[in-house]
């Protein structure tokens, strides 16, 4: 704090419409400990800082924020923590693609390949001469298969799924997944993620089911679907979401309705498309999925003392 103000340096972009702040700088010292601590310390000693950068008045409820921290494993070029409007992200697909080209843009990373130290583990990232990022995301798995759930007397089918963050994914939906439809969408998708919670239905280890995940037809779209991906805080992913098309990708090879290689393209409900695929490992399935991410702002944030809002409207 100088003059009775703080700054944070940011760099936003937007990958596939869904916008990532980057902070390099001026966020909090989190310490040398494993990412998934670090995490830990930022949201019981810093969330203020978290609602100040992505909340309003300087954010929006769409903006997922992504702290540069030091990685602790030597071969990534950095550790990073996704955070939203209301908390904490494992992983975050179209925010790795946004942090890509956030470093390409300060010249800290070339075309190649890349590490970034997550607290849900290493992602590998390729960033292609185009200006195209292909991501390898950590091991996404099936949980649970065909769970109903009831919702305005509608029954619900679907799959949980991990993909770095814990999906219910489904093909019931109450209207045609299209932009048009956006607050019918959001409402549904919001009941179903209650009627989850209500009936005790968890992803692993009893972890909420924070991101729900609508499938349907693309329509004219080249591609093999089109989503609505409501996020933790309400708002819904502008992209096709990276965690969602992972968790996508490990119930559709499950299933037998994708083979290692093959190519699956997934549009979100603005339209923009991520190409997915799976690698096989060790019996584990690690999705990788390839997206674009346009630089649009570098920008100080002022945290002005005198300021009621300094650490933004955090309800
Ligand atoms: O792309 O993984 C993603 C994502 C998660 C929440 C918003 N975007």
């Amino acid at each position: 704090m100088q003059d009775g103000r703080c700054e944070i340096r940011v760099i936003d972009s937007h990958t596939a419409g869904e916008p990532t702040r980057v902070i390099v700088a001026g966020g909090p010292k989190l310490g040398n400990s494993s990412i998934a601590a670090r995490l830990q310390c930022f949201q019981s000693q810093y969330d203020h800082f978290r609602s100040a950068s992505v909340n309003e008045p300087r954010g929006s409820d769409a903006a997922v924020g992504a702290l540069l921290c030091e990685p602790t494993d030597p071969s990534c070029i950095t550790g990073v923590i996704f955070f939203n409007n209301v908390g904490y992200l494992g992983m975050c697909g179209h925010g790795t693609i946004g942090v890509a080209a956030t470093l390409a843009h300060l010249g800290r990373i070339g075309p190649g390949t890349h590490f970034f130290e997550t607290p849900v583990g290493s992602v590998r990232v390729e960033l292609h001469e185009t200006g195209e990022v292909t991501f390898e995301n950590v091991a996404s798995y099936r949980f649970l298969k065909d769970i109903q759930v009831t919702t305005g007397g509608a029954r619900v089918k679907g799959d949980v799924a991990w993909g770095g963050n814990w999906f219910f994914q489904t093909r019931n939906t109450p209207c045609a997944v299209e932009a048009r439809n956006l607050e019918v969408l959001s409402e549904y998708a919001w009941a179903v993620r209650q009627a989850l919670a209500a009936n005790g239905i968890t992803g692993e280890n009893g972890k909420e089911i924070d991101h729900i995940e609508i499938s349907a037809d693309p329509g004219d779209l080249p591609a093999h679907s089109r989503n609505f991906v409501l996020c933790p805080g309400r708002s819904y992913d502008r992209s096709p979401c990276g965690t969602g098309t992972s968790a996508k990708l490990a119930c559709l090879y499950a299933d037998g309705l994708l083979r290692e290689g093959d190519t699956y393209r997934q549009a979100g409900i603005l339209g923009t498309i991520f190409e997915g695929r799976v690698k096989i490992r060790e019996n584990q399935i690690f999705p990788q999925i390839t997206g674009r991410a346009y630089i649009t702002s570098e920008a100080r944030l002022i945290l002005d003392q005198r300021d009621p809002f300094k650490w933004g409207i955090y309800l």
